[in-house]
């Protein structure tokens, strides 16, 4: 079982796509355990997007992410990481695949609407930078864990 780290930028939580998107990552049946409706420090967006310091859009990435609030979550679920990163599409949402998140619900690459984990690294990384151990709910089981005797 893994676990990734995702947030719904501050254009997904303006226009109002929040449950929508969620809708999607149940559906899909990954468990949340983590979220929270956060205006992001102005130092963890640049810890968060440390790897890009220097690059041109840097600048403009994290007045973004510091424009609004921010749903920050963790997920669980078997390949969750390359899985959301799947539903999520690509960076750029005219080169993601129809039915992804960004191709779905936003059109220009710099304000893509949501951020996944790439790797088991990166995943780790970001929930220990975002999440604090005590804001985790480890101990529920979803119905169908439930059901499964998990
Ligand atoms: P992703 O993993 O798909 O979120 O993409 P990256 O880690 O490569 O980029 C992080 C964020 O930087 C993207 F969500 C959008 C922004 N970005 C740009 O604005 N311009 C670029 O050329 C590349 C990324």
């Amino acid at each position: 079982m893994e676990r990734t780290f995702t947030a719904l930028k501050p254009d997904a939580v303006k226009r109002n796509l929040m449950g929508r998107i969620i809708q999607r990552i149940e559906e899909k049946g990954y468990k949340i355990i983590g979220m929270k409706l956060m205006d992001v420090p102005h130092e963890l967006a640049e810890k968060h997007y440390a790897e890009h310091k220097g690059k041109p859009f840097y600048p403009r990435l994290i007045d973004y992410i510091t424009s609004g609030p921010v749903l920050a979550m963790v997920l669980e679920g078997d390949n969750v990481i390359m899985g959301l990163r799947h539903i999520v599409g690509k960076t750029n949402p005219d080169e993601a695949e129809a039915g992804s998140i960004r191709a779905d619900f936003c059109t220009v690459k710099e304000y893509n609407i949501i951020h996944a984990s790439d790797s088991k690294e990166s995943a780790e990384r970001e929930i220990n930078l975002w999440f604090k151990k005590e804001e985790i709910c480890t101990d529920y089981k979803t119905a169908l864990e439930f059901l499964m005797g998990n």
